[in-house]
């Protein structure tokens, strides 16, 4: 509970063993109420290792996205009555004791989406490759453009959102699956909501062994474009 306010934190997990436990401990409990992992077909230890940590554990028999797993995790948030919902990777990457931060714009400043920027002053990187700044802050130009105000990092998946706000947004829509999902709700935060992005940080293993993406260059970097051309050109609503 912070400030009133009961908050469902999620993670987003596709065989994160290794990783989505120590996630799973550095959520900051004394604000959240409950951790979610929603476990999307995982084939390795990722289950028992973030109900180990203290996670509740939602999984989707078969692999269905990102997307999916983010819908699962707000249905839950709506038919618990939890008041706040926060998105979270669980490869641990992101650091959940800066989620106050987040939780302030909301409850003290009014703010209905909150994003996470690795961009803002404030906001730290490390170790991220030259590769992924130049792909996350030229997607970050093009989003602006299209949704015409500044947003500095887009693709930034540590968030944090009103339950009411998901109540009137369409989510429930198969073409988001995977990663549209994640900029649809952005752009619609930014068109019709109160969004404000916040700094947080962002880490990359400094072991290059160590994997950090599930994501598939041209396949999903065409998912996480496509809402910005499907809803700009009125294709989609
Ligand atoms: N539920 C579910 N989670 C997924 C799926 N694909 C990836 N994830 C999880 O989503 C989180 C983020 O995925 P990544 O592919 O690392 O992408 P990212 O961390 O947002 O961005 P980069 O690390 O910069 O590539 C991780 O915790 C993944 O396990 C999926 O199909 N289903
Ligand atoms: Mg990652």
């Amino acid at each position: 509970v912070y400030k009133g306010k009961t908050i469902l934190m999620m993670l987003a997990a596709l065989n994160e063993e290794g990783k989505v436990g120590h996630s799973v401990r550095r959520v900051p409990r004394d604000i959240v109420d409950e951790v979610l992992v929603v476990d999307d077909g995982s084939t390795d230890g990722t289950v028992d290792e973030a109900r180990a940590a203290g996670a509740v554990v939602v999984s989707h028999e078969v692999n269905r996205g990102v997307g999916a797993a983010i819908r699962t995790a707000v249905k839950y948030a709506q038919d618990n009555g939890f008041d706040l919902v926060a998105t979270l990777a669980g490869d641990d990457q992101d650091r959940p004791g800066e989620l106050p931060r987040l939780a302030a714009a909301i409850v003290d400043d009014g703010a209905d989406f909150v994003q996470g920027s690795r961009y803002m002053p404030g906001g730290e990187r490390q170790n991220q490759p030259l590769s992924r700044t130049a792909m996350t802050r030229a997607y970050s130009v093009v989003f602006s453009m299209f949704v015409g105000r500044r947003v500095t990092d887009a693709t930034n998946g540590f968030r944090l959102f009103t339950t009411a706000m998901t109540r009137e947004v369409n989510l429930d829509q198969d073409w988001l699956d995977r990663y549209e999902l994640e900029p649809y709700i952005l752009w619609q935060a930014a068109k019709r909501f109160r969004l404000v992005e916040v700094p947080v940080t962002k880490y990359y293993p400094a072991k290059r062994e160590v994997g950090y993406t599930k994501m598939k260059a041209y396949r999903d970097w065409w998912g996480i474009s496509r809402p910005m051309l499907l809803l700009w050109l009125r294709l989609r609503k």
